[in-house]
């Protein structure tokens, strides 16, 4: 098949799944293009892959470019010259309704093709219901082709915030178990903790959605009770914030700010909790990536969190804000070496259930199904 795939190329969750989704599907020889308006950090060169990048000329009269519109000719060129049968678009804002305007471009000339939204967290719970969005973003849903969603607690999410008439099905989010696994990095944990202390791991676009404050809190009560490090891995707007409150408590000497980084299953194999505080989080693919390297999670009961980390088994799970709590459940996992191991164990065996060669199939089968749909639908000349 040929799938068109649009996403945010950056170190989101939602482009990194796309990403890593358009791999696999072009590693089980389908023809993947991706179009983009930056190449994805996650893509690694295919045979099968192509890549098309939407520029947005500017002009002095454009204060704000209009990306949208230069997102769907993109997409109708793309269509057009390489006869793709299907466009799978991921986060709704503003992917899905460029989608539609191009399908409706394409329908003039009867090479129409059928969208798939997959909606991801923030396009439905944040941004989304935002009253300037939710009218555009309730149309493009309902006119998608099929809708999906990353979790049950997205997909029941989406129906009590948007007036969606159509069915949602949930494909939760995979993990790729071949390249996410534990390896020997024995050498570089000595350089980062050469005491052998706990080594806890934060990893997010420190967006106030996170809670990273949190994430320096709870570390505070574990390294008062057991020498330990944190590395926070990622950027954003909260990172000064979380930085400037290290230092506040003294901190610092035991906490790396390493930024943004691609080798993360490098950091997971040295990693012995995984820290998210998150607000809301609607998946949590940083967390089964943790997992997948046999990383307990400690985190909150928000949102999707719950449907994959077992509370008790795989890590613990905690109301928003309570700081008490997890830094208690982190001490219990960490403080003795065979609770440790135990969860570990149960993480990695938790995480084989979200394994790409599970989910990948279902979003084939999804596209078969949609482009035989499409195709029954279509007035015959
Ligand atoms: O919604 C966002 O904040 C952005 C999005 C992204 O691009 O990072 O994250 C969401 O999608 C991920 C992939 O499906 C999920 O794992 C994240 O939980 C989800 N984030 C939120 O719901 C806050």
């Amino acid at each position: 098949m040929k799938i068109g795939i649009v996403c945010y190329p950056t170190f989101g969750g939602s482009g990194v799944l796309a990403t890593e989704l358009g791999m696999a599907l072009s590693e089980k020889g389908h023809e993947v293009h991706f179009i983009t308006y930056q190449q994805p950090v996650r893509l690694h060169f295919h045979p099968n892959i192509y890549y098309h990048e939407v520029a947005v000329p500017t002009y002095p009269l454009f204060d704000f470019p209009p990306y949208e519109t230069a997102l769907a000719s993109t997409m109708v060129n793309v269509i057009l010259n390489n006869n793709l049968d299907v466009l799978h678009v991921h986060y709704a804002i503003p992917h899905a309704s460029a989608a539609y305007f191009a399908r409706q471009i394409l329908k003039k000339t009867g090479r129409d093709i059928p969208f798939i939204t997959t909606l991801h967290g923030t396009d439905i719970t944040l941004v989304g219901k935002d009253h300037t969005y939710s009218p555009v973003v309730t149309f493009s849903i309902n006119e998608s082709d099929a809708i999906t969603a990353v979790s049950q607690n997205l997909k029941d999410e989406t129906y009590r915030s948007f007036p969606i008439d159509k069915e949602i099905q949930v494909i939760t989010n995979f993990v790729d178990m071949k390249r996410f696994r534990h390896s020997d990095k024995n050498h570089f944990k000595k350089m980062l903790a050469p005491n052998d202390e706990r080594i806890l791991v934060h990893v997010s676009n420190f967006r106030k959605v996170k809670r990273v404050g949190d994430v320096i809190k709870v570390f505070e009560k574990v390294h008062a009770q057991m020498p330990s490090k944190l590395l926070m891995i990622g950027d954003g707007p909260e990172r000064p914030g979380a930085e400037e409150l290290c230092r506040s408590l003294n901190i610092c000497n035991d906490i790396r700010f390493l930024g943004k980084q691609e080798q993360m299953d490098e950091i997971l194999s040295i990693t012995d909790l995984f820290v998210l505080p998150s607000e809301y989080e609607s998946f949590g693919l940083s967390a089964l990536e943790a997992m997948a390297c046999g990383v307990p999670v400690i985190s909150t009961n928000a949102g999707g969190l719950p449907e994959i980390n077992e509370h008790g088994k795989t890590g613990f799970l905690s109301n928003v804000g309570d700081i008490e709590d997890m830094a208690r459940n982190a001490i219990d996992i960490l403080g003795s070496e065979e609770r440790l191991r135990g969860f570990k164990q149960a993480a990695l065996s938790h995480a084989r259930t979200f394994d790409k060669n599970h989910i990948v199939p279902l979003y084939e089968e999804l596209y078969t199904e949609v482009v035989a749909r499409y195709k029954e639908q279509q007035p015959s000349v």
